[in-house]
Formats: structure tokens, C-alpha cells, sequence
């Protein structure tokens, strides 16, 4: 083979391995490039306002990603992303900001008013694979009314997620992951949201949610009824596994080194609540490790876990705010565990334990005794069990 055939197979066959980097500063650009992209190909965003990025199966990385990346974070601005199809995508360091326009979104459920749940959220991801979002602001309006919030970002039926180092704020649920597997919820920072921070829904596993943060939640507490369709409450959850159908449960969710607080201005929330669809199906949510959360917020379910099999709960302190007054069950956050076969709990500290089982080991727990009105729990004395 002469020099110049050595020349021509080295570039045909490295070719298609460079990674190419474009530079684009609107969606027009941004759209004309899409079906040349490559695996590993990165593109960069200019400051500015993008729109609504909607793809449906363009972008098909194969063993690399494929990058869409803010030159500085936070300054190139999606008002929705909406993706379908897509295999090997990164979303790196965009805002995604709708304007709020219903000034009186009371209920909870969005079938109420009719709106199509699709249009509601800033992010919808579906049937897709490989997708990292990291460094994004996902945050409506900052102003100070909730009841305004739309949802945030919802994934599902999708695999293979990271979604690290996000803040996520002036939401109703901040983010919803439906039918999901191997995902990875890493440092992201959620706050001033109105109702569930991370939602686990239907047949999830392999779900790692750690070294999040959760502070200041502010759900809307007014209640005009008992049954779900009067109830007008938000049931607000910093992490909540709740599997929407009967026989869906979830699977290998390890929930760890998170950080859930109440904080200085927001109402009590339910932090950790893991519970499969109370239908009386018998079906229980499987393997499920709590280990090494750091909670101090004013709402009974600190760390609950209903209906599941092999639970692991393990040095975990769950604490009343020194934001909360008094000792009442209801705005003290304790472990409660109910209706689980096999746990092992161990070394937690807590003022309040419900183990309604035999097949539980306790051992080595810290109780804490409440030392009533004003003082912080944080400073209660212990006691060993
Ligand atoms: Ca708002
Ligand atoms: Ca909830």
C-alpha cells in the first residue's frame, strides 16, 4: 500500500471518531445541524432564549454522548424540553423557565382543570436511554406564589439516567421518574418547591438517589375534605417511591446521604415516604436501603416505608426542626416502618420508632426525648435502646 492509500484508509477509518464542536445562538441554527450529530459530537449554546426544544428520535448517539452544553450556565434558556427516542444525550449547565399563567392552581390533581399534563411540565423525557442532565437550572418564575408552579421534569419509561448537580426550584413537583431503571440522582439541590421533591413512580429499579438537598418546602395545607376528591391538601414529599397502578412495585431503590430540612421559612414535609399502591393487590416494593440521611423538618413520616421486603435503615438521624414547637406526634418526624418483611434497622438516631413486626432486628438505635415547647430537639437528651 503506497503512502498515499495508508493516508486515505487512516482518515476513512478515524474519520467518523472525531468529535466535532459547533457553536449555535438560536434553535434555527441549532435544528439545521441536528441530524449530522455524532456520538461524542459537543454543541455549544450562546446566551440567549432558545424556546421550546422538542426532538423526537434525531439524536442517536451510539457509544458516547452526545453534548448540548450552555457556554455559561445558566445563560442559554429553554422555556420546555420535551424528548422522545433519544439515545446518549447530555444537557449541560441550560435553564429551563416557563412563565407562570394560572394565578390560582389550587388543586393537586391536574385532572381537575383539564390541562393536558404534557403541556404542563418543563421537562418531559420518554422512551429513551442514556440521558445525563447535569448543572441546569429547572425553575419557573422566582416569585413567592405557589400556587402558580408547574411541574417540573418528568422521565419515563426511560433507562440509564444521571441527573447530578441540578437546583431545581418554584415548582409544583419538581421531578417525577416513571417506569425508569438504572438511574442515578446525584447532589442535586431542590427548594422553594411546592410539592414532591423526587418522585419514584410505577415499576421503577436500580434507582440511587444521594447527596441531594431539600429545604424550604412550601405545600399548600388547606384541607376541605376527607375523600381524594375534596381533599385539597398537597401530600408533600422530599422523596416519595409510590407506584401508581396495582402490581407495580419498585426495585434496588437505595436512597442515601441525603440532606432533608425543613429550613427557615418552609412548612413541615414528609422526607423520606416509600410506600407500594395501597390496592390491596399484595404486592410489596423490594429491596430498599435508607442509609446515612441527615433530616430535621416538623412532619410525622420522617422515614416510613409501608408494604415492602428487605429494608435496610441504617445510621440515619432524623430530628424535629428547632423551627417546631412542642412534642406532638404529628409534627415530629420519626422511623416508621409497617407492613414489611425482613428490615434490619440499625443504629438511627430518632426520637420515635414504629416497628409493627417481629422479623425486625433493631439494634443499637438512639432515641431521643423531646424536652417540649421551644427547645431544640437537636439538644435533647439520648438515651440508648
Ligand atoms: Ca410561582
Ligand atoms: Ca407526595
Amino acid at each position: 500500500m503506497n503512502l498515499f492509500k495508508k493516508i486515505c484508509v487512516f482518515f476513512c477509518l478515524v474519520s467518523p471518531l472525531v468529535a466535532v464542536n459547533y457553536q449555535v445562538k438560536n434553535l434555527k441554527e441549532f435544528n439545521k445541524i441536528v441530524k449530522k450529530l455524532a456520538s461524542g459530537d459537543s454543541i455549544f449554546f450562546a446566551p440567549g432564549k432558545y424556546g421550546k426544544l422538542n426532538l423526537n428520535g434525531q439524536i442517536k448517539g451510539t457509544n458516547n454522548y452526545i453534548k448540548l452544553i450552555s457556554k455559561e450556565v445558566g445563560q442559554a434558556e429553554f422555556t420546555n424540553i420535551y424528548l422522545q427516542n433519544i439515545k446518549y444525550l447530555e444537557l449541560d449547565g441550560f435553564k429551563i423557565s416557563q412563565t407562570p399563567n394560572r394565578e390560582k392552581y389550587i388543586s393537586p390533581d391536574p385532572r381537575d382543570d383539564g390541562r393536558k399534563v404534557w403541556e404542563d411540565r418543563s421537562i418531559v423525557i420518554a422512551k429513551s436511554e442514556e440521558i445525563i442532565i447535569r448543572n441546569c437550572i429547572i425553575s419557573d418564575m422566582e416569585d413567592e406564589n405557589h400556587n402558580n408552579d408547574h411541574n417540573g421534569l418528568t422521565i419515563r419509561d426511560t433507562k440509564f439516567i444521571l441527573f447530578e448537580k441540578n437546583d431545581l426550584s418554584h415548582l409544583y413537583t419538581a421531578a417525577i421518574f416513571q417506569d425508569v431503571s438504572n438511574v442515578e440522582i446525584i447532589q442535586n439541590n431542590f427548594h422553594d418547591i411546592r410539592n414532591d421533591g423526587i418522585n419514584i413512580a410505577g415499576k421503577s429499579k436500580k434507582v440511587l438517589i444521594k447527596g441531594n438537598r431539600f429545604e424550604n418546602f412550601f405545600p399548600h395545607t388547606v384541607s376541605v375534605g376527607s375523600d381524594s376528591k375534596t381533599d385539597k391538601r398537597d401530600h408533600a414529599d422530599h422523596i416519595q417511591v409510590y407506584s401508581v397502578k396495582a402490581n407495580e412495585r419498585a426495585e434496588d431503590i437505595k436512597i442515601m446521604n441525603n440532606t432533608s430540612l425543613m429550613g427557615n421559612k418552609g412548612k413541615p414535609t414528609q422526607s423520606i415516604f416509600i410506600q407500594a399502591s395501597p390496592d390491596g393487590s399484595g404486592i410489596d416494593n423490594f429491596n430498599i436501603q435508607i442509609i446515612g440521611n441527615y433530616i430535621s423538618n416538623g412532619h410525622y413520616h420522617g422515614i416510613s416505608v409501608f408494604d415492602a421486603k428487605n429494608v435496610v435503615i441504617e445510621k440515619n438521624i432524623v430530628l424535629q426542626s428547632k423551627n417546631m414547637l412542642g412534642c406532638d406526634v404529628l409534627n415530629s418526624p420519626g422511623i416508621h416502618i409497617r407492613r414489611v418483611e425482613g428490615a434490619i434497622i440499625n443504629q438511627n438516631t430518632s426520637r420515635e420508632y414504629t416497628l409493627d413486626q417481629k422479623s425486625y432486628s433493631p439494634q443499637n438505635n438512639e432515641i431521643l426525648k423531646c424536652e417540649k415547647s421551644t427547645q431544640k430537639s437537636e439538644n435533647s437528651k439520648s438515651v440508648k435502646k
